[in-house]
């Protein structure tokens, strides 16, 4: 059992049943240039956590956790996206459309590449997702319940979008969660900061949270 000294308090878990799931850390998002950029947001919140992801995927590897993957993205012709998502946002730049890195959104696109420094291995699972949760119309659930995945630990972006919509899902679907908190951005610092708060206010209600030093103690 690996114990770490997590808020609002210790968490634990055996690594042959837990998971990182390392969310949307897609060049779209987080690239300068890519489509997050183009609609006027800072992205080096974002880019500042690639190292500290690559260091904690490194840390899961050499542990051996599952690691999963997720890109948020819809089919070439849409049908897997809803009317509401379509019109939502940035009319002059939508799902679909030609981006600075090739349709916004749509798989096997460049810009819906996970970042090269970041490039899911063998043996790793990569989810396409439609939602912002990693689980709504996803296999996720019956892939991690075949492998007798019990605990999550969570990194990506953004914090309060994706991150938070998959630790809440997985959370009411029975699974123990952690959010390693310096392994996540948000292109606004301060909801950042406010959804960790809110995932761990009432001891825990969605799940802990640690930085990524805390875990590597933990498996020392
Ligand atoms: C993610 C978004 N990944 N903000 N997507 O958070 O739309």
């Amino acid at each position: 059992m690996i114990t770490v000294d997590a808020i609002p308090y210790p968490y634990q878990f055996d690594s042959r049943h837990t998971a990182l799931v390392v969310i949307d850390m897609q060049r779209d998002f987080v690239e300068e240039g890519g489509f997050g950029s183009v609609l006027g947001n800072d992205v080096r919140p974002l880019t500042t956590i690639v190292p500290t992801v690559a260091k904690l995927l490194a840390l899961a590897r050499e542990n051996g956790l599952l690691v999963v993957h997720t890109r948020e993205s819809h089919l070439p012709d849409l049908s897997d996206c809803p009317p509401a998502k379509l019109k939502r946002g940035n009319p002059a730049l939508g799902i679909g459309d030609e981006g600075p890195m090739g349709r916004i959104l749509v798989r096997g696109e460049p810009g819906n590449q996970i970042l090269p420094l970041l490039a899911p291995q063998d043996g790793e699972l990569v989810i396409d997702k439609p939602g912002k949760g990693a689980f709504y119309a996803t296999g996720l659930h019956t892939e991690l319940q075949a492998r007798g995945v019990t605990h999550l630990l969570f990194a990506g972006v953004t914090t309060e979008v994706c991150v938070q919509t998959s630790m809440r899902e997985a959370n009411d679907r029975g699974y123990e969660c952690l959010i390693v908190e310096d392994a996540c951005a948000s292109y606004f610092p301060v909801f950042h900061q406010a959804t960790l708060a809110m995932l761990t206010a009432q001891g825990g209600i969605v799940g802990w949270q640690a930085p990524l030093s805390t875990l590597q103690t933990a498996f020392k």
